[in-house]
C-alpha cells in the first residue's frame, strides 16, 4: 500500500470514529432528553417546561381584565403544573380500586373551548396528563371553538407534540364558525376511538388520584355515568378550594341547575360515591358506547346551557344512572358571569332578552317539551317568557332525541330520581311570580313594582304556609308600615313574626291580617291596600305555582 493511500484509509478511518462518537453522544442525549420528557414529575422536565410555557404564553394577545373574567396575569406567572392540596378523604388514597383491563378502558378526554387564555388552557391540559396513568390515558381531543386568538390552537399543536410527543395522542380541531360548546362536545365525541370520554371544561386542574375511583364506578356498571366532586379555584386569586361533598346536582322547575342537600343512609359515609339526579355540572364520564346508545347531547341545543340537565333526564329515564364520586377531585374555575358573547338567536328580541337568556331559554323549552310530558306547564309557569320563543322544531324533531332505548315518562322521575321536584311543598303554599291582571309584581331596589310577566328577571314569591309571610328569595318580606304603606322589609323570624307581616288568602284575594285590608292594584301600576271587594279584578292576585300540603 503506498504511504499516500495509507494516509487516505487512516483520515477516514478516524472520520469514521469521530462520526461514531458523535452518533453514540447524540443518542446518549436523546435518551435522557426522552426520560425526563416522560416523567413530569422530575425537575428537569419542569424546566423544561417551564421554557416552552413561556414561549407559549408570551405570545397571548392583549386583552382588558375583564375579557376571561379570572385572573389571567396571576395564572401567567404560576407553574404549568402546581401542587394542589389534597382536597379528598384520607381514605381514599390507600382503597383498592376495582379497574379494568387497560385493553379495556382506553379513556378520551374531550375539550372544547372559546377564547380561553393559554396559560389556563395549558394548565388545564398538562395537569391532565401529568396526574393521569399513561396506560389509560388514549387521546385528547381538543376543540378550538372559534376563538379570537386564531394562532393558539397551531401553537399548542406544537408545544403539545414537543413535550408529550408520541404519548396520548392529539386531535385537535378548529371551528371556522362559533358552533357552541354542546355541538362541539358531540363532535369530539363523534372522533373520539377510546372506550371511556371524559367531557372536561378548559379552565380545570385534575387533582392527583382523580381517575381511578370513576373507573372504579364505571366497571361495576356501564350504564352509568359519573362526575368527579368538584373543587372550585376562585376567579381572582386562583386559590384551590375543596368542594362540598354534602351535596348532589338538581333541578328546579324552571330548569336552573341547583345544589341540593344530601341525604345520607345509615352508615354512609361522606365520601362514598352517591347518586344524584343531575351531574356536578357538565364534566362527566361514560363509556362511548352508551353515550351514542343515548345518541349523545341533543343536538337541537345551542351554544351552552342544559345539555348536561338533558343528558342527566335521558340517562335516568332510559336506563342510566349518575354518581358523583367525592374521591375524585377536579378543580374548576368558577366564574360569575359569562366571559363570552352568545351569537344572535333569532330575530325579534321581543321579550326584551339578550342573546345568552334567549339561547338557555330556547334550550330549556326545547328540554321542557321533550320530556317533561304533562308538567311541562310548570316550566311555562315560571318561564312564561319561554311561550314566546320559537322552536322551528317538529314534533318528530323534538321526539327524535328519544333513543331507542325504552325511556320511562317523567313521572318516573319525580317519583324515583328528585321527589323534591314534586308539586308538594310543606313550607309554602305558592310559588313563583305573582300575578294580577296582565302584570307581575316585581321588586327592584327595594322599590314594588308591577312589570310585565314576561320578563327574564322576575321577583319569585313564597307564601309561607305557616307563618303567612310573603317573601322573596332574599329574606325580603312583604310588610306593611304605619298608614297602610306597603314595603318590602327584612322578614321577621320565630316569635317575632307578626300581624304586620302575616297574609290570608280568600280565594284570589290576599288579605292583610293587620289592617283587614286587601292587597289592591287600582290605577294599574301602583299597588296600595284597599278595602276588600269580592270579584274585583285589581284585586285578583295569582301564584305561578299552587303547591299540596
Ligand atoms: O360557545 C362556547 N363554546 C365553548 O367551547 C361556549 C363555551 N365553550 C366552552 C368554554 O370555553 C368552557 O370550556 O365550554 C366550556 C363551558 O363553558 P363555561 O366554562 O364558560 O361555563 P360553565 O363553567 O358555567 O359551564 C357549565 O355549564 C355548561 C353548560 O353548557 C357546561 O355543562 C359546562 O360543562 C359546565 N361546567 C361545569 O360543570 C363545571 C362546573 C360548574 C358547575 C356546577
Ligand atoms: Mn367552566
Amino acid at each position: 500500500m503506498s504511504g499516500g493511500r495509507r494516509q487516505r484509509l487512516l483520515l477516514n478511518l478516524c472520520v469514521i470514529f469521530i462520526l461514531a462518537c458523535l452518533l453514540l453522544q447524540l443518542t446518549v442525549l436523546r435518551a435522557t432528553f426522552d426520560d425526563t420528557e416522560l416523567d413530569l414529575t422530575s425537575d428537569l422536565q419542569h424546566d423544561y417546561l417551564d421554557v416552552e410555557w413561556r414561549e407559549f404564553i408570551a405570545h397571548t394577545p392583549e386583552q382588558p381584565d375583564t375579557f376571561f373574567q379570572y385572573n389571567r396575569q396571576l395564572s401567567d406567572k404560576l407553574a404549568a403544573v402546581r401542587s394542589l392540596p389534597m382536597t379528598r378523604h384520607d381514605s381514599c388514597n390507600t382503597r383498592n380500586y376495582q379497574l379494568p383491563h387497560v385493553s379495556a378502558a382506553q379513556l378520551s378526554v374531550v375539550i372544547s373551548f372559546h377564547n380561553e387564555a393559554r396559560s389556563i388552557l395549558l394548565r388545564t391540559i398538562c395537569t391532565l396528563i401529568s396526574r393521569t396513568s399513561h396506560d389509560y390515558l388514549h387521546e385528547l381531543i381538543i376543540i378550538d371553538d372559534c376563538s379570537d386568538d386564531a394562532e393558539l390552537l397551531v401553537s399548542l399543536d406544537g408545544i403539545l407534540r414537543r413535550i408529550f410527543h408520541a404519548h396520548p395522542a392529539f386531535i385537535f380541531r378548529r371551528n371556522r364558525q362559533r358552533r357552541g360548546l354542546i355541538w362541539s362536545r358531540n363532535e369530539g365525541a363523534r372522533v373520539a376511538s377510546g372506550h371511556y370520554l371524559l367531557f372536561l371544561d378548559s379552565h380545570c386542574e385534575v387533582n392527583a388520584g382523580w381517575l381511578e375511583p370513576l373507573l372504579d364506578r364505571l366497571a361495576l356498571n356501564s350504564s352509568r355515568a359519573v362526575s368527579p366532586l368538584l373543587d372550585p379555584i376562585d376567579p381572582e386569586t386562583l386559590s384551590y378550594l375543596a368542594g362540598n361533598v354534602l351535596l348532589k346536582g338538581g333541578f328546579d322547575w324552571s330548569l336552573h341547575f341547583h345544589w341540593l342537600p344530601r341525604q345520607f343512609a345509615d352508615g354512609e359515609r361522606a365520601e362514598e360515591a352517591y347518586k344524584s339526579p343531575a351531574f356536578a355540572g357538565g364534566i362527566m364520564m361514560i363509556s362511548r358506547e352508551w353515550f351514542f346508545k343515548l345518541l349523545g347531547f341533543n343536538p337541537h341545543l345551542q351554544i351552552w346551557g342544559g345539555e348536561s340537565i338533558e343528558f342527566a333526564i335521558k340517562l335516568w329515564l332510559c336506563g342510566g344512572q349518575i354518581e358523583i364520586v367525592p374521591c375524585s377531585r377536579i378543580g374548576h374555575i368558577f366564574r360569575s358571569r359569562h366571559a363570552f358573547e352568545f351569537p344572535a338567536q333569532f330575530e325579534e328580541q321581543q321579550q326584551q332578552l339578550d342573546t345568552a337568556q334567549a339561547t338557555y331559554l330556547r334550550n330549556s323549552k326545547i328540554i321542557a317539551e321533550s320530556w317533561l310530558d304533562e308538567y311541562k306547564y310548570l316550566f311555562y309557569t315560571l318561564k312564561p317568557a319561554a311561550k314566546q320563543i320559537p322552536l322551528n322544531l317538529s314534533q318528530h324533531e323534538l321526539a327524535s332525541i328519544k333513543t331507542g332505548q325504552r325511556c320511562q315518562r317523567f313521572d318516573w322521575f319525580l317519583r324515583h330520581v328528585q321527589p323534591d321536584l314534586k308539586v308538594h311543598n310543606a313550607k309554602f303554599s305558592a310559588l313563583g311570580t305573582l300575578r294580577n291582571e296582565d302584570r307581575c309584581l316585581h321588586v327592584e331596589e327595594s322599590q314594588l313594582l308591577l312589570v310585565s310577566c314576561y320578563r327574564m328577571e322576575i321577583t319569585q314569591w313564597r307564601l309561607h304556609r305557616n307563618t303567612g309571610q310573603l317573601s322573596t328569595g332574599h329574606k325580603r318580606c312583604l310588610g306593611v308600615l304605619n298608614e297602610s304603606q306597603l314595603s318590602m322589609q327584612p322578614c321577621l323570624v320565630g316569635t317575632l313574626i307578626n300581624h304586620t307581616q302575616r297574609w290570608q288568602r280568600r280565594d284570589t284575594q290576599l288579605l292583610h291580617a293587620g289592617t283587614h285590608l286587601c292587597l289592591d292594584n287600582p290605577l294599574k301600576n301602583q299597588l296600595a291596600l284597599s278595602s276588600c271587594r269580592a270579584l274585583a279584578a285589581s284585586q285578583s292576585f295569582q301564584f305561578a305555582l299552587e303547591m299540596e300540603a
